[in-house]
């Protein structure tokens, strides 16, 4: 008894009782609850909890009997972000036997988690016309707190709807679409307030957090991640000058939050202009870095940047993921999150210190791109090669950080690999976290841009070479070393979407770019269960239960960036499952360059058949002199440049244009969009 009153005046005497405290006063005590508990039988926030872990407890499906798995439902979601210009990447949240799931059209449907019915359904009605998309239309997912669901949409407003209805209930503008601003990623609930991120890095943005009341949607505090004069991170950029006010430093991901530390933590995506570094001298924060705020308020507490300054796009844009370790026999609280650069950066959550060890070394250096002089290396391994290997055509090729100006440069990772979006989870029973990871080499090239409100800013660019192979890898690492446990070679790029789930039960879940469906031993890496649901399969599972019986779903609805099939599917697995895998789709780009038959036409349509992003036909047969006509009949605006920087282009090409390119030097040209660099076309002069 003694012992126990002890227990409480410690407990008194400490920070949690006070957030305890301010709890009993919180607008939702039961999602709370359930935000700071380990993940049962609902899923209730993105990443499952507060720590963006994705390890759920429950344990009826495991090892054993996983190969008994089928379909217990599939529902198609009416067509809603089916087509080539969305990815389906959201994880879909499960409370009380209810699914809710968001698709890239930022369309919502709430289903019968038992049965895959639909109950409720909200179109977001958004303006098809936003032509500041980086990358796809795309949502990651949606939160919940105070009976309402809460997500960003691409238009740049934060938006609540009445979860027992799909009424909207409100919506409250961050920015405008119209100046470079959008929302992709799922917002994250805690004690009556709405976390978000922004995107916008390609267009000259000021990326910020921003809280909102998560009853009114009034905003309560913006952090921004780019600092005005005087501010914290300010005397990392040159003085005098605005070249911070248009740096990007987006947020890509879901915050994780510790309710004892009281603190929110999230990751900051890439510097802007991406590729051209040479007005900006500084490391730029907080580009690539990881920044903890006070989650009440949105003061500065700790950073630790990833990368200085910044001109590869190696964005930091998978979910930081929060857990509780034992290093040199000390208990340490970590937070975790996987680079674009391949390494995942392990660092202490109280001072953001590194857990394992990151040493800044020295790097090669480019004047004119006023590179940082060291960058910070983690010890440990990466889950991708670090080193691009050298190609007919190209003179220079490097390593990680090499840098480049206006003859191209072979590097690997590229911009869009190692760990992008996808999340990484951690399982405390393996103590491994689970990377998906993207193995592409790009050819970077610097060209300098001039500042418009909401046109692109990002001051050259990177594409994967003709030819080049485009695969991936799924990798355990482990948290106490950061070295690799096990590791699979994919075919298919993976991490740019997908990500995986854990469980007690002893397996991760994870779907492919070809429509698989896997569970893997987490252990050992041991593929048990490998199912064809048909579409894309790029989103991250998540892992219910209802009257006792357990499921796993995924979102099947292709991801354009991963080259997937499309689709508008939800999948959910059980035991009890009856239904059986569906025929194969076509399977992603393994090499990079155009694809299909060579046509003989002078006419190329641009983003043509609901398929955004592409050249139509991507390849054609022409007399030399021949004049080619480009046509953007997609949404969004696109161009048709060659490869050989500077040859010839379309220019920004806004739907509907049209623009003619005339040919006269036999030989083979090939050409991309500037804006989205995985798309090929081909031209061959006869
Ligand atoms: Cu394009």
């Amino acid at each position: 008894m003694r012992r126990y009153l002890q227990r409480i005046l410690l407990l008194l005497s400490t920070p949690s009782l006070l957030l305890g405290l301010a709890s009993i006063a919180a607008a939702d005590p039961e999602i709370d609850r359930l935000l700071r508990s380990p993940i049962g039988k609902d899923w209730v926030t993105n990443g499952g909890n507060l720590t963006n872990q994705r390890y759920s407890t429950l344990t009826q499906i495991n090892t054993t009997n996983v190969k008994q798995l089928k379909g217990a439902w599939m529902t198609r979601l009416k067509g809603s972000g089916l087509g080539g210009k969305y990815s389906f990447e959201a994880s879909p949240l499960v409370k009380d036997g209810i699914m809710y799931v968001i698709t890239g059209n930022d369309d919502v449907f709430a289903l019968d988690a038992k049965t895959g019915a639909f109950l409720w359904e909200y179109g977001s009605g958004i303006d098809q016309t936003i032509s500041t998309v980086c990358c796809g239309w795309v949502n990651r997912g949606l939160a919940m707190g105070d009976g309402l669901l809460f997500f960003g949409q691409f238009d740049a407003n934060v938006v609540a709807l009445d979860m027992k209805t799909g009424k909207m209930v409100w919506k409250t503008a961050i920015e405008k679409w119209q100046d470079g601003y959008g929302i992709t990623s799922a917002p994250l609930y805690y004690d009556g307030l709405v976390y978000s991120g922004i995107t916008g890095g390609e267009f000259g943005v000021r990326g910020r957090l921003t809280a909102l009341d998560a009853k009114t949607g009034e905003i309560k505090w913006r952090w921004y991640t780019l600092p005005g004069p005087g501010e914290i991170g300010s005397e990392t950029w040159p003085a005098g000058t605005d070249h911070a006010m248009r740096g990007g430093a987006t947020i890509w991901n879901t915050p994780a939050l510790d309710p004892e530390l009281g603190l929110v933590y999230f990751a900051v995506g890439n510097c802007g202009p991406d590729y051209d570094g040479s007005m900006r001298e500084g490391d730029n924060l907080f580009c690539t870095s990881i920044v903890a705020l006070k989650a009440k308020t949105g003061e500065y507490v700790w950073h630790f940047q990833q990368v200085h300054h910044d001109i590869w796009d190696y964005d930091a844009a998978s979910p930081v993921v929060l857990f509780d370790t034992v290093i040199d026999g000390q208990p340490r609280k970590g937070i975790a999150e996987a680079g674009r650069t391949g390494w995942v950066y392990i660092l202490d959550r109280t001072n953001g210190k590194p857990l394992i060890g990151i040493e800044e070394r020295p790097v090669p250096q480019e004047p004119r791109q006023k590179t940082a002089k060291t960058q910070p290396y983690p010890l440990g391994d990466s889950v991708v090669p670090q080193c691009a290997d050298g190609i007919a055509g190209y003179e220079n090729y490097g390593c990680i950080f090499e840098p480049f100006w206006e003859t191209p440069v072979l590097i690997q990772p590229s911009g869009i690999g190692g760990t992008n979006w996808s999340p990484m989870p951690y399982s405390p029973d393996t103590g491994y976290f689970y990377v998906p990871g993207t193995v592409r080499t790009s050819a970077f090239t610097r060209y300098g841009d001039k500042y418009v409100v909401g046109k692109r800013y990002v001051g050259g660019s990177q594409a994967a070479p003709i030819g080049t192979t485009m695969s991936g890898t799924f990798t355990a690492i482990d948290s106490r070393t950061n070295k690799i446990a096990w590791q699979h070679k994919t075919p298919y790029r993976i991490g740019g979407g997908g990500g995986s789930t854990v469980t007690a039960g002893g397996l991760v879940f994870r779907g492919e770019p070809d429509g698989n469906f896997l569970a893997l031993d987490a252990k050992t890496g041991q593929e048990l269960l490998r199912f064809q649901t048909g579409f894309g399969a790029d989103a991250p599972p998540v892992v219910y239960e209802v009257d006792g019986e357990q499921f796993v779903a995924i979102a099947t609805g292709g991801n354009q960036l991963q080259g997937s099939a499309y689709g508008d599917a939800v999948w959910v697995f059980s035991l009890n499952g009856k239904l059986g895998p569906l025929w194969p789709p076509p399977p992603p780009a393994t090499i990079a360059g155009p694809i299909g038959p060579i046509a003989s036409v002078d006419a190329i349509k641009i983003g043509d058949g609901n398929v955004e992003y592409s050249y139509w036909p991507a390849r054609t047969r022409i007399k030399a002199g021949t004049t080619v006509t480009f046509t953007n009949v997609g949404d969004i605006p696109h161009d048709a440049s060659s490869m050989k920087q500077g040859e010839w282009t379309t220019g920004a090409l806004a739907k509907g244009e049209t623009k003619t390119v005339t040919f006269s030097k036999p030989g083979i040209h090939y050409y991309i969009c500037s804006p989205h660099p995985w798309m090929y076309g081909q031209i061959i002069v006869e």
